[in-house]
């Protein structure tokens, strides 16, 4: 980022993994005059800590808020914090810049045709920060959906919705209107519709979609209903199956360290989640976002271990797990990861899929786990294996700190990376926050 170019004002968008960096962001600008607002789930949920570093703060989404905002920084009037009135009903009247993102980023041609879900999962920030606890259901007519997915040039359109499931009416309707365009799309979905009524599998697959974002995050039952995720665990195989006869693909979610979880649940996870023929999944630790039910709950325990938001990354421990040690869900997270994203694992999920589906599956999913190997930089084959199976490895854990270790080998390449890693930084030296 260039800090010696002067602004009027900046606008940064702060979630909880990145405060601390955006708050240094802020310092440096306002160092050089500039205003700073900052706006996003985390202002959203902490006001009080995230005024402390800006001229002004949003809470809530911003479509109503930053006219009335623009207006008084114009008057040079800006107030400390401008909540938003209600929830909004329209958004991107005007289509995004996609243009001014960098070429190569990950899913440039992105939109929300809906916002909100029916849900209400305790480990979820969305409805309590973003709406106050009104955070409800509403869409976009699919005709405006369909006039800004026009104006996309790439081949895969990704819908950012919590669930594009959450009115089925409503994705029947999109999906009819989506089907002249021939683009193929994914997004986040439901499993819990989708197991009930698969007939809406066929509809998915003719209008594009090609993929679907799950969070199934545990096969564990208990581990569902202890953080009141709608999902049945019995009904995932069945589902999963369906899916992929209609030749969609599934990229699951995993929060490893669900209280009911024991160390014997990563191995039943990683070998489950091979066996099903995943295209992929995100492996993270459970990571009690505040402003969630579940950091509330954990905090009156006493089990949060660290309240420097640096560490909310879902790849640190950051709360004293219920079932295991930290040293065991941190390793055994890492193992779960590895084994999924073992050459073993893409080969048997890319054999498997390309006999029910045929041949370019086998290309896809073999693709698919190249590339979150490589994001994930895993030195898969060679995580250690005994952190978890052996409960007595280590001893309990008691410095209340997050855990962060290094992988303890790297791949044959890691050092190519390294060297990456080592350039960049040369190039963008971070100025360090006290
Ligand atoms: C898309 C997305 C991603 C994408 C981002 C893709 C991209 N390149 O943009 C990817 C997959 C990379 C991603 C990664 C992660 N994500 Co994410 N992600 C989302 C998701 C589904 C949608 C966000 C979005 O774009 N919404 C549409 C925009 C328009 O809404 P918005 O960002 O909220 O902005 C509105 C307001 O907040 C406000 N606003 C926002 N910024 C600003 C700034 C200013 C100045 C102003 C005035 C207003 C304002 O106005 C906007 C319009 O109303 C949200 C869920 C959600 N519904 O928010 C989770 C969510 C943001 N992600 C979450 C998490 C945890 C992560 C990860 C940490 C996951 C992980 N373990 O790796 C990483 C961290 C990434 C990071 N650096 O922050 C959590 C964040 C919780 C928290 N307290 O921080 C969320 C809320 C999901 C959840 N269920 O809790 N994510
Ligand atoms: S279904 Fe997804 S978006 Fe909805 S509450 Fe649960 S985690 Fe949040």
């Amino acid at each position: 980022m260039d800090f010696s170019r002067d602004f009027d004002l900046v606008f940064i968008t702060v979630t909880t993994v990145v405060a601390v960096r955006a708050y240094e962001v802020a310092r440096l600008f306002r160092e050089r005059g500039a205003k700073v607002v900052l706006g996003g789930i985390h202002p959203s949920t902490l006001p009080d800590e995230a005024i402390k570093h800006a001229d002004a703060i949003v809470v809530g989404e911003g479509e109503l808020t930053v006219p009335r905002l623009l207006e008084d920084f114009k008057k040079g009037q800006l107030k400390p914090r401008y909540d938003m009135p209600h929830m909004v009903e329209q958004w991107d009247a005007k289509p995004p810049r996609w243009d001014l993102l960098p070429q190569g980023y990950m899913f440039r041609d992105a939109l929300t045709a809906t916002r909100g879900c029916n849900y209400r999962c305790t480990f979820c920030s969305i409805h309590l920060a973003l709406g106050g606890g009104r955070y409800g259901f509403r869409k976009k007519p699919p005709a405006d959906v369909v006039k800004l997915v026009e104006k996309m040039t790439g081949p895969m359109v990704m819908f950012w919705d919590d669930d594009l499931l959450s009115d089925p009416a409503y994705t029947r309707e999109l999906c009819e209107a989506m089907k002249p365009l021939k683009k193929k799309w994914m997004s986040q979905m439901s499993a819990t519709y989708i197991a009930h009524h698969p007939e809406l599998l066929k509809t998915l697959k003719e209008s594009g979609c090609s993929a679907m974002f799950m969070g199934l995050e545990s096969i564990n039952q208990d581990s569902l209903r202890s953080v009141d995720k709608q999902n049945s665990a019995k009904l995932y195989e069945e589902m999963i199956r369906r899916i992929h006869d209609h030749g969609i693909d599934i990229h699951a979610g995993f929060i490893c360290g669900l209280d009911h979880e024991t160390v014997y649940d990563f191995e039943r996870t990683a070998e489950w989640a091979t066996r099903m023929g995943l295209a992929g999944a995100l492996w993270r630790i459970m990571t009690p976002y505040p402003g969630t039910r579940q950091f509330a709950e954990l905090k009156a325990a006493g089990r949060i271990l660290t309240e420097n938001w640096t560490s909310y990354t879902g790849e640190h421990v950051v709360y004293k797990p219920a079932k295991m040690t930290v040293e065991q869900l941190y390793w055994g997270h890492k193992w779960a990861k590895g084994q999924f994203y073992s050459f073993r694992s893409i080969g048997s999920r890319a054999i498997q899929r390309a006999s029910q589906n045929g041949f370019g599956e086998l290309l896809n999913i073999t693709g698919c786990g190249l590339g979150y190997r490589s994001m994930f930089r895993l030195a898969a084959d060679s995580a250690p294996v005994n952190v978890y199976r052996d409960m007595k490895h280590l001893p309990p854990q008691e410095e209340p700190v997050a855990y962060r270790f290094p992988y303890p080998q790297k791949s044959k390449f890691g050092f190519i990376t390294d060297r990456v890693d080592k350039f960049r930084s040369k190039l963008q030296p971070r100025p360090s926050i006290n």
